[in-house]
Order: C-alpha cells, then sequence, then structure tokens
C-alpha cells in the first residue's frame, strides 16, 4: 500500500525568527541572554535525545510511565476515534503510546521543522496504515487556526508533552494555553506533562548531569553562533551553570565567563567581563494545585491529574469549557 497516500502537509509558512537578530539582541541586553529555542539545531536536538535518557533526567522516563499506566482512562476521558493533535512532535515515542490507547482517524502533528516532521510522518505512516496524518507546519507560540478535518468527526485531543510548557515564562504559558483553548472546541481534550516542584537537589542534579550532557547542549548555543554566525566564542572559556531558583519556581542555565573578553559579530564588539553570564533557558516547575490554576485561568477545567508515587512529574487531563 502507498503509506503516503494518507499523508497531507497543510504548511503555514511560518517566519523562522533570524538567529542572527536573536544574538545580536541578546547580547545587547544589560543581562546577556539568548532564546533557548535556539538550542535545537542538528547537533543539539542529538545533545537532547540524550539528556531524556540520563540517568539524572527524570522527566522523559516518568512521563512514559505515566503515560503508559494511564493510557486506557487517557481513553475514557478522550474518547477513542477522533483526531490527536500534538504541539511539537518531535520522534513521536510518547504519542505511539496515545495511537495505541485512542486508535485515532487522524494524527495531526504541528511542528515548525518542516522535515524532522514529515521524517516522523514517514515512519508512522507505515507502521499504522488506517492512520490519516495531517501534519502542520506552524510556529506553534503564535496564534494560528487549525485546519479542519473531513473524516474522525470533531472530537479532538491535544497532547503537549514533555513539560515543554516549562520552557514558557508563566504569561506566556497562559497565552498558549489561551490560544490553544481556542483552538478547541468545549468538550475537546488538552492532556500535558508538567514538570513539578520538588526537592531541589533533585532538580539541581537532572540539569548538571555527571557525563556532562546538559553542559554540552548548553555550550552548543554558543558553538552554533560560531558555525552559522561566526562569532569567535571560545568555548573552553565559557561553563554551563544551572541551579534552582526557588523564589521564581524555575531551573536557570546559563553560560559563565571565565575570564574578560570579547566576542565578534557583525562588525560588534560585546565584551564580558569575568564571572558574566549570558542567561540560555527558564524551565518552570509547578506544584499540580498551581497548574490547575493557570489552565483554569485559559479556559479548561481541570479532570484528571496523574503523577508518579515520588510526585516527580504530573500529567495532567484538562477539558475545554
Ligand atoms: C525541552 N525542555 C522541556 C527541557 C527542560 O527540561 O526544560 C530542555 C532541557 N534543558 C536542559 N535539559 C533539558
Amino acid at each position: 500500500m502507498n503509506t503516503l497516500a494518507k499523508l497531507r502537509l497543510h504548511d503555514l509558512a511560518p517566519e523562522q525568527e533570524d538567529f542572527r537578530t536573536a544574538v545580536l539582541e541578546g547580547l545587547t541586553k544589560p543581562h546577556k541572554s539568548l532564546p533557548c529555542k535556539f538550542f535545537y539545531d542538528a547537533v543539539g536536538s542529538a545533545l537532547f535525545d540524550r539528556i531524556c535518557e540520563l540517568p539524572e533526567y527524570y522527566p522523559t522516563r516518568t512521563e512514559i510511565d505515566i503515560l503508559t499506566e494511564a493510557a486506557p482512562q487517557i481513553a475514557d476521558l478522550a474518547g477513542r476515534g477522533g483526531v490527536l493533535v500534538e504541539y511539537g512532535s518531535g520522534s513521536s515515542m510518547k504519542t505511539r503510546l496515545l495511537l495505541d490507547a485512542l486508535a485515532p482517524d487522524v494524527y495531526m502533528p504541528i511542528d515548525i521543522s518542516r522535515q524532522h516532521m514529515l521524517g516522523a510522518c514517514h515512519t508512522l505512516a507505515q507502521d499504522y496504515p488506517a492512520l490519516h496524518l495531517m501534519a502542520v507546519c506552524a510556529d506553534y507560540t503564535r496564534p494560528f487556526t487549525l485546519p479542519r478535518v473531513a473524516r474522525g468527526g470533531q472530537r479532538r485531543l491535544a497532547f503537549f508533552p514533555g513539560s515543554s510548557i516549562g520552557n514558557f515564562a508563566p504569561l506566556e504559558a497562559l497565552r498558549f494555553l489561551k490560544n490553544v483553548a481556542h483552538q478547541l472546541t468545549a468538550g475537546d481534550g488538552l492532556l500535558i506533562g508538567v514538570d513539578l516542584k520538588k526537592d531541589p537537589a533533585i532538580l539541581n542534579a537532572a540539569y548538571n548531569d555527571s557525563a556532562g550532557v546538559t553542559a554540552a547542549f548548553n555550550l552548543n548555543l554558543l558553538a552554533r553562533c560560531n558555525r552559522e554566525l561566526g562569532t569567535n566564542f571560545d568555548l573552553s572559556a565559557f561553563a554551563h551553570r544551572a541551579f534552582y531558583n526557588a523564589a521564581a519556581g524555575r531551573i536557570e542555565m546559563h553560560l559563565d565567563s571565565l575570564r574578560a573578553q570579547t566576542v565578534r559579530l557583525a562588525g560588534q564588539a560585546f565584551e564580558f567581563t569575568a564571572g558574566e553570564s549570558i542567561h540560555t533557558e527558564n524551565s518552570y516547575k509547578y506544584r499540580p494545585d498551581e497548574f490547575r490554576h493557570l489552565a483554569t485561568q485559559a479556559g479548561f477545567e481541570p479532570r484528571q491529574t496523574w503523577a508518579d508515587t515520588g510526585e516527580l512529574f504530573g500529567v495532567l487531563y484538562l477539558r475545554r469549557r
């Protein structure tokens, strides 16, 4: 059978934020910063896959365990068949758990990276020959309209795993959840993975792994600047630093300059003092009740929260009001 016959691409031709412009802006700020979305070039994506396998990085395996156990209940809540919509689809390991439990008529992955998404769709098309795939190339952090689907009824389950919601600041997270609510209709569901507040020692270990993979992931941002923008970052003169900021409820990742140095980009010189940092990522953690409150503000009714016995990670089923 031609598996591609069931694959459609709905291309919203998202504008990619220009890397050079973002780096120039970030290095010009009084507190230097770079947006974490630029971690994910080919090297960074491969390093992130390795992070997900690290003994210290509990979120991935914990979420998979929760989803595996809760899958029949999720199917009861969301209903079988229908449309499964995934924001930021990636390698689809977690998606497969839902495809198996819900047997949706249509799978609609949404990703800004067209080729990566289509590659994953080709594999899924082979493994799930009855499934209709409607790939949507879009920047899911901005409002857009989901394409209408001819089959599978109107019932939708949106899926946003991995605690990617944590990489938004709380107000951005609220805006994102409101966008999702706007794309769904009353009675539809959102299944979302959220990393929970916990003993800071566990959090600090997860972002300071002993094999140094998270450090390499963080430093790759500077390597990417050198590769793509011709900057002269000396990778040996910057150090990875990650810590839990309890007041803000987030892990912060930084790259600290180990000495006074000058970095050049587009004819401009950026001075670093010894110890000055570039803030590269925030990863917000929530208490279940805090996240349920945020979801309620966005137009959802929290229906079910699952967590592992250690209460490291939560998966919530939210119903669009
Ligand atoms: C993708 N995101 C949810 C990860 C996180 O935990 O915030 C990215 C990450 N950064 C360092 N390790 C993993």
